[in-house]
């Protein structure tokens, strides 16, 4: 297994667990931290890895502030464009098709690209003081890291741009009610809510998860029949796996089922 230092990786019968580490910048994502999300997604995304759900968050108070602005790279002169294209592309696409569920325990602010990564999740948990950032406009930058995509999606046109242009905080409070989020629970009732609900994805139907994953994702650009098409192939791949068998008998039996992931 690979070393970290600029985050931990723990692994706990089929959940892995990421905590970005770098609480004095409120996880800032600095080129290390960059490349270690990435080494650690691309470890548990391996096929013999054991891994059935992943749950990100951060330590200390802050889930993540997005880009680390202190190191330089935002400086003129960089180009970000490459930076985005080199560093965050691989790591958010590599999220995107990792084969299993993603849940984000938003312990404290998300700002910036950090935002980006909370709402990557498929399930996004935040604590009562917690809140989101679309931090980049009062910098002079534009969204970035699937902001663009993502938040319209989830919240809707009017209030993405206005969260991405007012450049203003959002309490998660206010994010469960626009949708963007799926609950917010008590600071202290965070990490145990967001490992039950992690744990219990761990233990599920893996293969049919991770379709579901890539349903989702094609319905935002597929035509009503191209996604009844791939519910329709999704299903015929998902209804041979021994975790249906397994649903289907364990439902006929009366008893609960005990999914493997195969
Ligand atoms: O090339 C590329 O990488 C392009 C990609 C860009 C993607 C992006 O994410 S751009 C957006 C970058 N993020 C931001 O603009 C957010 C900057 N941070 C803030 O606005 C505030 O820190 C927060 C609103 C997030 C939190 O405010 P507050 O008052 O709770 O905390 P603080 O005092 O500002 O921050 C605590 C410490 O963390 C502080 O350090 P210090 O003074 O105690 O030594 C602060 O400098 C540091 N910190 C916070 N955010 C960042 C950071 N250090 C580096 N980079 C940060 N993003």
């Amino acid at each position: 297994m690979a070393d970290f230092k600029e985050l931990t990786l723990h692994l706990d019968k089929g959940l892995a667990t990421i905590t970005l580490n770098r609480p004095e910048r409120l996880n800032a994502l600095n080129a290390a931290l960059k490349a270690e999300l990435l080494t650690a997604v691309r470890q548990i995304a391996g096929k013999h890895s054991g891994v059935r759900c992943l749950l990100i968050t951060g330590s200390g108070r802050g889930f993540c502030a997005g880009a680390d602005l202190a190191e330089g790279g935002a400086l003129s002169g960089n180009d970000m464009g490459a930076s985005l294209i080199d560093t965050y592309h691989p790591l958010l696409q590599e999220l995107a098709e990792l084969p299993m569920p993603i849940v984000s325990a938003v312990n404290g602010v998300a700002a910036g690209a950090g935002m980006s990564l909370a709402i990557a999740a498929d399930i996004v948990i935040a604590a009562k003081s917690a809140y989101f950032l679309q931090a980049f406009v009062n910098i002079g930058l534009v969204p970035d890291a699937g902001s663009t995509f993502i938040l319209p999606r989830l919240i809707g046109d009017a209030r993405a741009r206005a969260m991405m242009m007012l450049g203003e905080k959002i309490p998660a409070e206010t994010a469960l009610d626009w949708g963007m989020i799926y609950d917010v629970v008590e600071d202290s009732a965070l990490m145990e809510t967001a490992n039950t609900l992690a744990m219990k994805l761990a233990n599920g139907p893996t293969l049919a998860l991770s379709n579901i994953r890539k349903l989702m994702a094609s319905s935002s650009t597929n035509s009503f029949s191209e996604q009844l098409q791939a519910e329709a192939m999704a299903q015929r791949a998902v209804g041979q796996t021994h975790d249906c068998v397994e649903g289907v008998t364990a439902f006929v039996q009366k008893r609960r089922a005990n999914f493997s992931g195969q």
